[in-house]
């Protein structure tokens, strides 16, 4: 890369150079100097180059070469168009300046503070920001009091980062402890909360093994650091929460809307051994009336344990049995692992033939082929960093999808290796980069270790969507990193049949959604291990609202499918699995919502409403479906005691009965967290619940200010759901709800088939207003009547719309108002008056 570019624009600005005395950093730290350029500023200190630029007014990317030339400008998280952004700076004395934020450098230290324009800190360095050490660097950041940190993906040790040390390494961490690190994604990128100058991110865009320490070995100082690769990051300024979060999207991707079918049940064990089984289990949920979408195939319906095949003894003929399974209502996903057998006889096994002739594997240090025992046996790699490898693998699944296979299980793509301490490759396996801007190179597995699964991913979902162009493809993974949300979903790996990993799902789930991959899932039951009824009963409570809702289970492990504990523990479950599919149009509305702004599903109680932050319940596990649902389970689940739920101010309903919540205003109770005390802070308005726990109840609000839709109880998406679409309306501030539908499944949604419709209510003099606006799109959903219940409607009242009285009923207990209209598919006001 020519520097020399870039100093000329440089000079076209108003550009302070300033030298500054060495620094005790060897005899190469001559002088410092910093030079303003048109999208941001480059300062030297020693060998050292460091330039900040300005992707956008809130996005800026820092670069760090340590030999005076910036590392190589490519990215597998960010492409190209969008780490090429550029937005004009004003310069200042110390730095510049965009439309919303001020960044300083002290070109002395190459100390970076990053305010918005009333100079309040969002961001800035702690002493000795930048060091490096041959290849290996640290950064180190300052983590003021108050200021909370999330994201990184999945990571254990609770919700909130600060106080612990992290390190990015994708590792199988089969049966993993709720502390231990690292497991199997990397996401190098985290969100700091409640600073003075709102929510800010930062994205570490590094694939080699990094460490994030947030105050644990030095109080105060965040420090990254890495042994090697690109010193390379992004700052994403908020204010909000969201608004960082849909930032990080921005550069890193969306997760594509999933076909509505991932949004419903699924059941899966390790494994479901036979096409008898299989069917003996599907005729099961149907026949005890547990709606179910999806059934997966783990590998026992493989020959061998091998990828790509199918055993023809327990499976003979799994192209009929998958077609009886659509017929009644069922998606079957099967597991392909990324390893493809290296032992089968010559010319009986395609995947290890054309990829031997196509020169697809990984390679050892002396150029022959790496070869390492998994479940095949002994196993070769795809090279899945070349896009011509990629191109081969995708191909390979043209028998699963003719088949009619509606999705792919990528699992052990950390990879992870048998009979090897490290449970992966050797470092010095020799992978080929040829794909997308990279100087083609060969690269060590050091370097690429933490993106191999990714670019798995990658490769199934874009050989699924060219294998089948007018579907949505569907990948479930364990391992990913940064963007891995453009192509697949994910769950948890290996978890335990535990209370600890019952809650810990839900504080893995919420920073997943922040960083990225907002369909998250848990194996519902545990993997390891068996659950009490009581746990297996509670999971399928909290399942039921992840965004991926799948029950998995071990081999060898209690059967954990709904109806194992006996009708009583079957009828709480199925009433959850049920509402599940009753709250399925707000559930899809929350999907569409995610592609198009990165707004994840499930969310901390905090991302809608930041005061959540300072309230003084315990909200180690509370959480939201969107804005509109806060979910509160106990605290303590194994130890039931009763507790207290704290609302944000706005007031909210009590899911279940409609009926207003909260009371009781919140008082100052108990402790918060000391850091948070710390900052003196006002605890939040709003109000408190107070619950005392029963196994057949999970407390659930709803925003007052909210229309939900809902629809009619199916057995699986499938099933058109028979009667009106229901809203109801939730009066309050801001009141509205939005309707999306679709085919589901096909990419018609792309060219406008899809129905999208906002919908408010205000209260007014006389009661309320229904407004609904036109409608986006050309899709016919599948109600011709809407259902609308008011709730908080005492007395009788009248209904009109378009000028004509509309029938209405009301329920003193349940105090609503309810009517039906025909399908508001034009704008149209609903005027509700108290008679
Ligand atoms: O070495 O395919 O996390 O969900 O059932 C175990 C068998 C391999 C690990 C996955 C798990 C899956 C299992 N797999």
């Amino acid at each position: 890369m020519s520097i020399g570019r870039f100093l000329k624009v440089a000079l076209a600005t108003s550009s302070v150079a300033i030298a500054v005395p060495a620094l005790a950093q060897g005899p190469a730290a001559a002088t410092a100097t910093g030079i303003n350029r048109d999208n941001g500023l480059e300062a030297r200190r020693g060998a050292m180059l460091m330039r900040v630029e300005a992707l956008t007014d809130m996005v800026l990317r820092v670069r760090i070469g340590r030999d005076g030339t910036l590392p190589e400008d490519a990215s597998w998280a960010v492409a190209a168009p969008l780490r090429q952004q550029r937005v004009k700076v004003t310069a200042t004395p110390d730095g510049f300046r965009t439309s919303a934020v001020q960044v300083r450098l002290d070109p002395a230290t190459l100390a970076l503070t990053v305010t918005d324009l009333a100079g309040k800190v969002i961001v800035a360095d702690a002493p000795s920001p930048v060091a490096v050490e041959g290849r290996t660097f640290t950064l180190r950041k300052a983590l003021p009091q108050g200021e909370h940190y999330f994201g990184l993906g999945d990571k254990t040790g609770g919700m909130d980062r600060r106080g612990k040390t992290f390190v990015d390494w994708n590792t199988d961490a089969y049966g993993f402890s709720p502390a231990d690190d690292p497991i199997y994604k990397s996401i190098p990128f985290f969100i700091g909360v409640g600073g003075e100058g709102g929510s800010w991110g930062m994205f570490l865009d590094n694939s080699w093994r990094t460490a994030f320490d947030f105050g644990h070995k030095t109080d105060g100082v965040l420090e990254l650091s890495g042994p090697d690769g690109p010193i390379d990051y992004y700052l994403i300024a908020g204010p909000s929460t969201a608004e960082v979060v849909r930032r990080y999207t921005d550069l890193t991707g969306k997760a594509p809307l999933v076909p509505q079918w991932a949004l419903g049940y699924q059941q899966s064990r390790y494994s479901y051994e036979t096409a008898d089984e299989l069917r003996q289990v599907a005729a099961r949920l149907r026949q005890e009336k547990v709606p179910t979408d999806v059934l997966w195939l783990d590998i026992g319906f493989l020959d061998k344990n091998t990828p790509f095949t199918v055993n023809k003894t327990k499976f003979p003929d799994l192209k009929g049995l998958v077609a009886d399974m659509r017929h009644d209502g069922f998606k079957a996903v099967t597991i392909t692992d990324l390893h493809v057998g290296a032992n089968r006889p010559k010319g009986s096994y395609a995947p290890y033939d054309s990829g031997m002739a196509g020169d697809h594997f990984v390679k050892n240090a002396d150029g022959s082929v790496y070869v390492a025992p998994v479940w095949p046996g002994p196993s070769v790699f795809p090279d899945f960093t070349q896009k011509r490898t990629r191109d081969w693998y995708g191909g390979l699944f043209k028998e699963q999808v003719d088949m009619g296979i509606a999705g792919a299980w990528n699992d052990m793509n950390e990879p992870a290796i048998f009979e090897t301490p490290t449970k992966t490759m050797p470092l010095d396996v020799q992978h080929r980069i040829a794909t997308d801007d990279f100087t083609p190179r060969t690269a060590n597995h050091a370097e690429l270790h933490n993106i191999y699964g990714m670019e798995n991913t990658r490769a199934t979902f874009d050989g699924l969507q060219k294998l089948a162009p007018d579907e949505r493809p569907f990948v479930m993974t364990r391992a990913s990193y940064a963007g891995g949300q453009r192509y697949a979903v994910t769950w948890t790996g290996d978890n335990s049949a535990t209370w600890d990993h019952l809650k810990l799902s839900i504080q893995q789930i919420v920073n997943l959604g922040l960083s990225g991959f907002s369909y998250g899932a848990a194996d519902v039951s545990g993997f390891a291990g068996g659950p009490s009824a009581d746990l297996l009963t509670r999971w399928f409570e909290i399942g039921a609202f992840y965004p991926v809702f799948r029950d998995h289970s071990a081999t060898g492990t209690p059967r954990v499918e709904p109806w194992v504990d006996g009708p009583d523990h079957l009828a709480i479950r199925r009433r959850f699995v049920e509402e599940r599919y009753r709250l399925m149009p707000y559930l899809y509305g929350l999907a569409d919502q995610n592609a198009r702004t990165g707004d994840p599903i499930l969310r901390p109680v905090f991302y809608d409403y930041p005061s959540a932050l300072r309230m003084s319940c315990d909200q180690s596990w509370t959480f939201t479906l969107g804005k509109a649902l806060l979910v509160a389970p106990p605290p303590t689940p194994e130890s039931p005691q009763a507790y207290d739920v704290c609302l944000p101010q706005g007031g909210w309903f009590d899911y279940w009965t409609g009926l207003p919540a909260g009371t009781k205003a919140m008082q100052e109770t108990g402790p918060i967290q000391s850091a948070t005390q710390a900052t003196g802070e006002k605890q939040a308005q709003g109000d408190l619940v107070r619950e005392t726990p029963r196994l057949d109840r999970l407390p659930v609000f709803v925003r007052a200010g909210t229309i939900l839709p809902r629809q009619p109880l199916v057995q699986s998406t499938a099933e058109t759901p028979s009667g009106p679409l229901q809203l109801d309306v939730y009066p309050g501030d801001d009141c509205q709800g939005t309707l999306y539908a679709d085919d589901g499944h096909s990419m018609a949604y792309r060219r406008g088939v899809l129905l999208r419709q906002a919908i408010r209510c205000t209260r007014t003099a006389e009661g309320i207003r229904i407004d609904f606006d036109r409608r986006q799109g050309s899709f016919r959903p599948w109600w011709r009547e809407m259902r609308v219940t008011v709730h908080s409607w005492t007395g009788a009242g009248t209904v009109s719309a378009r000028n004509r009285a509309v029938a209405s009923d009301t329920d003193a207990t349940a105090q609503t108002l309810s009517f039906t209209l025909p399908d508001q598919a034009r704008a149209a006001s609903v005027t509700i008056a108290r008679r």
